[in-house]
């Protein structure tokens, strides 16, 4: 035991789609818990990294990337994103290195002046870059506006991650630990597997598909025959068109998204799982409130 007094606190990612927010959080939890793509929008809801050391608490909040909204879907996530504003200790206002400042950070950077907590900005993604870049990225974003820190990372390698453990840690205030040690996040196991089908169908699927599907796990039961974990899971897409590239050739597609699937969420629940998938198809469900509170996109989630 140390005499160190116990230290914790909220720690809101934010910042455009596609920066490295999920791959951050995944890194440092050292477990996927959020799902990750190349494809922007991947996150559609906050989700808490429990981060417990024995002297510290960090309670990271993964968020949704700010983007211009299209449709209720994504008013959902943009406000999602920044309610997490009012329930922070620390911000990390993350941006990738090897992209140009664009409108869209221009946009968080005014709501983030606005802040009560100190912002600390993370340029991601410095592995893309030439080192001797670094300088004028920072300068050009520490022009915009005032922050606490500045820490370059690569969250897919690792690099330079500790450190900013190391400053968050500084910067929180002793408190309680909120959570039990054991426990790595807010969400349910039902929501962790939905997710994880999502993730392979952002992998395997192209251009407007992974941005109009939702998955909802409907059960989770022991079978006692077989020892295994019997999911049934729905799969919802917005066209009939669509529904054909998911099932895929002969249903090709379908089984490929659910052999890769099945192993994470193997590796997640250490267990034998037995997963069964079905399509459903509801038409622009991204724009109709009830469809999106029946597939996890709750207003309750920020108001
Ligand atoms: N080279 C490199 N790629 C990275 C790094 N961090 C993330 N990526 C990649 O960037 C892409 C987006 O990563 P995500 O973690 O899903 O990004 P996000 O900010 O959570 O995106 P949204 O959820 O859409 O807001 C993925 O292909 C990652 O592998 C990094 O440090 N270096
Ligand atoms: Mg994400």
């Amino acid at each position: 035991m140390t005499n160190k007094k116990f230290k914790s606190g909220f720690v809101a990612i934010l910042g455009r789609p596609n920066v490295g927010k999920s791959t951050f959080m995944n890194h440092v939890m050292g477990q996927k818990i959020a799902i990750m793509s190349d494809k922007p929008q991947t996150t559609r809801n906050k989700i808490q990294g429990i981060y417990t050391t024995e002297n510290e608490q960090i309670v990271f909040i993964d968020t949704p990337g700010i983007h211009k909204p299209h449709n209720a879907l994504g008013d959902f996530m943009v406000q999602s994103a920044y309610s997490t504003l009012r329930e922070c200790d620390v911000v990390l206002f993350m941006v990738a290195a090897d992209e140009p400042r664009s409108t869209g950070e221009n946009m968080i950077i005014e709501r983030l002046k606005k802040a009560e907590v100190p912002v600390i900005l993370v340029v991601n993604k410095i592995d893309k870059i030439h080192p001797d870049r670094l300088f004028e990225i920072v300068a050009d974003y520490t022009s915009q506006m005032e922050f606490s820190e500045v820490v370059p990372i690569s969250a897919k390698q690792g690099n330079n991650t500790e450190r900013l453990i190391d400053t968050l840690s500084e910067k929180l205030d002793e408190g309680p630990q909120y959570f039990p040690e054991d426990q790595i996040t807010d969400h349910p196991e039902r929501f962790l597997v939905s997710e994880m089908i999502r993730e392979k169908i952002l992998l395997l699927t192209r251009e407007e598909v992974p941005h109009s599907i939702a998955v909802t796990t409907d059960q989770m039961t022991r079978d006692e025959e077989t020892g295994k974990i019997h999911i049934m899971a729905t799969i919802i897409v917005e066209r009939k068109s669509q529904k054909g590239i998911i099932l895929g050739k002969g249903g090709d597609m379908i089984r490929k998204i659910g052999k890769m699937a099945r192993r994470d969420i193997e590796i997640m629940l250490g267990d034998k799982v037995y997963l069964e998938t079905w399509v459903k198809i509801k038409n622009d469900w991204r724009d109709r409130k009830m469809d999106l509170a029946d597939f996890g996109y709750n207003r309750d989630d920020y108001m």
